[in-house]
């Protein structure tokens, strides 16, 4: 590690020993009391054997990502409006376990009165809190008619089934400081344009930190990351149909009379839901139903939502084949 680096992380550790302290008690320990709650946490058997990283406001500014298996502290800069967990953290909460704690803006190690409780408070990702609930659920005893639990057990069991730590923190201000574990490294980052994605996974994805719609095809960035579009091709299943055609209100979902954006034959007529260039004999022609490439069913069009659009129990692909065979001028 280059000295002036050494020196700061010294310098960090020096600082905030105090704070460090408190939250080795929230890693090791089986625990710290929270008013009259446990608070518990520890991701790993043998936490105290990790290392501890600190992740500085400039690093997530710039976007950086959290190790594994670490004990990490870092600081959200100042004057960014908030973010929320899934977008700070990267979107990575249903696959990955990690767990947190963040205190006040205004913490001060100095004046914590631990009477009133541990002045924070804790985030779990989706993994983790199924994994909380599963452990739970492990617990709960099976009935055996020969061995029959006391009133003792039976007490410990409802103390277990209630869940011991609660799920807090989803959306993260500025200038607030926390620790967090993970099971897998995460990409961090403030969101500056607002689309769902912090400037880590976009630096990693491609698509611009301060536009949110990359492609410009009326899809934010963030949306079509997590419903699965190419978020730096406006087209992206090939059917010469924008993705904001196809999902027109441009929300992500396929919604009544739009099509699937990530699908270029929506009915399964065999015919595309645009234009697309198909090989027909031992020539190559552009069929398809929305020709004119508008999102509306227009005259002498088919209806890319319909199999059949007319009715007449053939399927559009068969009946535009047909005309086309036949040499007609206009084919639907
Ligand atoms: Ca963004
Ligand atoms: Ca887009
Ligand atoms: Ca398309
Ligand atoms: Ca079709």
């Amino acid at each position: 590690m280059p000295a002036q680096k050494l020196k700061t992380v010294r310098m960090f550790l020096g600082w905030s020993a105090a704070t460090l302290g408190i939250l080795s008690v929230v890693i090791v320990g089986k625990g710290i009391m929270s008013g009259t709650e446990l608070v518990q946490g520890a991701l790993v058997r043998q936490p105290v054997t990790y290392k501890w990283v600190s992740v500085s406001a400039e690093k997530i500014m710039s976007g950086a990502t959290l190790p594994a298996n670490a004990h990490v502290v870092f600081h959200l800069p100042e004057g960014f409006k908030s973010i929320t967990r899934e977008t700070l953290l990267g979107h990575e909460g249903d696959n990955v376990r990690y767990w947190g704690y963040c205190f006040a803006a205004n913490y001060d190690p100095r004046n914590v009165d631990r009477r009133r409780g541990f002045p924070g408070l804790i985030f779990l990702s989706e993994k983790e809190r199924a994994f909380r609930a599963a452990e739970a659920r492990a617990q709960v005893r099976a009935f055996d008619p020969e061995s029959l639990p006391t009133v003792e057990e039976i007490e410990a069991m409802n103390r277990i089934q209630k869940p011991v730590i609660r799920h807090q923190l989803e959306v993260f201000k500025p200038s607030t400081m926390c620790y967090i574990m993970t099971e897998d490294p995460l990409p961090i980052g403030l969101d500056m344009d607002g689309d769902r994605l912090n400037t880590k996974m976009e630096k990693e994805i491609g698509t611009h930190p301060t536009a949110p719609d990359s492609d410009g095809d009326c899809l934010i960035d963030g949306i079509e990351y997590q419903t699965h579009t190419n978020p730096i091709v406006r087209d992206t299943d090939g059917d010469a149909l924008v993705d904001g055609i196809e999902d027109s209100n441009c929300n992500g979902r396929i919604d009544p009379g739009e099509t699937d954006p990530r699908s270029k034959d929506f009915d399964r007529d065999e015919l595309c839901d645009g234009v697309c260039r198909v090989r027909l004999k031992n020539q190559f022609i552009f069929i398809g139903e929305d020709k004119n490439l508008n999102g509306e069913v227009d005259e002498g069009e088919t209806d890319p939502g319909k199999w059949d659009s007319n009715g007449n129990g053939v399927s559009d692909h068969l009946e535009t084949i047909r005309c086309i065979a036949e040499g007609k001028e206009v084919c639907p």
